[in-house]
């Protein structure tokens, strides 16, 4: 990523909002994440924490950010600390950040080499009562080991001030990331513009016989030649019946003549992804089967972004997407008996297993609540949400007609709830029968 993608004011501005949700004479400390490693020295990459990244800008490794709003010496009321580099990092790493680019970046005046940090943070720490630490929240990430560094970020602090008060940072970097600034939405829809002609350029290069992973090829080039960091998450490349298995990425199937590709894929700008869904046929030309079922998915997703707006809540693009599958699934053939009872007993779930879609930004399932005190939260303007409906027959499911069977359809744009309405990110990313087969008809 180069810097200069993103100014320096959405940094402070994030740090405002931050600082503005946290209590009197309170310390907020929020770190880098590990580089994480495979097998002996070899690096799997280095992902920044997001929050850290949010309130920072700071892309590199080893890094921590201390806010102390109410500190009564100005200078100690942000700091960011960096890690010294030397002529032993500089020849085999390359170069790291200067305390004045890191300034540059961040917007932070203060910055100083991370082996100062427990010396400087002891000044701070006895004026304070209480500190706010970043632990990632995410369900899935619990583990025995509890040894990312913000753990140890947590178990020393502990042990060093016993008697402080310890808050979740998470608790507000989720609340405020979920609403996105005009700089990020700027970013976002860049990702998605990168995933427009990704998608194109796939769609010009399959042919029978070619193999998942060669359309992925496609799709890496397209979107690193456009400044893009990454895929936003492994691409899914699913040919035939594999796009039946939802998160299927093993993408080295061949490609065979009659069939169709679900391809889900992500771009990471800057640090902001988007997350798209496309299908389409390897031959060019969608047979009757996938064409009545692509339609029923299209006419879904179109129902559901309608409602993806302010004055509805989040699970009511979901119910829209579920009365039109249903009634799509009955219409076929594929479901039979009453469509209220088919809906409340959940018959469609053998067909679409799924829900609706997520949050989108920093993370590709990002941050925020999708209940508030157990009801479902009111959507708002700025809000950023995939809407991303699907069809799936199991190949091996022979209470279906055999012409059904295999096919797997998702599709998937990225919304952004406005004032009026509501804004498709990835709009331009091409998705009616017609117009996806006139771009592989060149
Ligand atoms: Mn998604």
């Amino acid at each position: 990523m180069r810097y200069e993608q993103i100014p320096n004011s959405l940094f402070i501005k994030n740090r405002k909002n931050f600082v503005s949700k946290m209590k009197p004479n309170t310390i907020a400390i929020l770190t880098s994440n590990d580089v994480k490693h495979n097998n002996a020295d070899d690096v799997m990459g280095f992902t920044q924490n997001n929050d850290l990244f949010y309130l920072s800008g700071i892309d590199q490794e080893d890094s921590i950010l201390v806010l102390y709003p109410d500190a009564y010496k100005k200078n100690n009321k942000a700091i960011l600390f960096v890690k010294e580099t030397n002529e032993h990092i500089k020849i085999w790493d390359g170069e790291k950040l200067t305390k004045e680019q890191a300034t540059a970046i961040s917007g932070i005046e203060r910055v100083e080499w991370l082996q100062d940090f427990e010396t400087l943070l002891q000044y701070m720490a006895f004026e304070a009562d209480t500190f706010y630490l970043g632990h990632n929240e995410h369900k899935k990430t619990l583990t025995a080991e509890m040894n990312t560094q913000q753990d140890r970020m947590i178990s020393w602090c502990k042990k060093r001030y016993p008697l402080h008060d310890y808050k979740r940072a998470a608790k507000i970097t989720r609340e405020i990331r979920q609403i996105k600034s005009e700089e990020e939405i700027g970013l976002m829809q860049k990702a998605a513009d990168i995933s427009v002609g990704s998608f194109k350029r796939v769609l010009k290069a399959v042919k029978p016989g070619m193999l998942e992973y060669e359309l992925e090829a496609e799709l890496t080039f397209e979107l690193l030649k456009n400044g893009a960091k990454r895929h936003a998450f492994m691409p899914i490349v699913a040919s035939g019946k594999n796009a039946c298995a939802l998160h299927y990425n093993t993408n080295d199937a061949i490609c065979e003549d009659g069939d169709m590709v679900l391809m889900d894929f992500g771009v990471c700008y800057a640090n902001y992804n988007s997350d798209t869904t496309r299908c389409f046929p390897v031959n060019g030309k969608f047979t009757d089967e996938q064409k009545a079922i692509y339609q029923i998915v299209l006419d879904a997703q179109e129902a559901a972004i309608k409602v993806a707006t302010v004055g509805h809540h989040w699970n009511e693009p979901h119910e829209v997407s579920v009365t039109v599958i249903t009634q799509g699934l009955l219409d076929l053939g594929l479901l039979s008996g009453e469509l209220e009872t088919l809906i409340s007993e959940m018959a469609y779930k053998r067909f679409y297993m799924h829900r609706i879609g997520h949050w989108l930004g920093m993370d590709v399932h990002d941050v925020g609540d999708y209940k508030i005190e157990g009801e479902w939260r009111a959507l708002e303007p700025n809000m950023v949400m995939t809407v991303e409906p699907g069809i799936y027959i199991s190949p091996d499911d022979e209470t279906v007609a055999k012409k059904w069977r295999g096919i797997g359809v998702r599709i998937e744009d990225d919304v952004l709830i406005t004032k009026g309405g509501n804004d498709v990110l990835s709009k331009d990313v091409p998705k009616t029968i017609a117009d996806i087969e006139a771009l592989m008809a060149r």
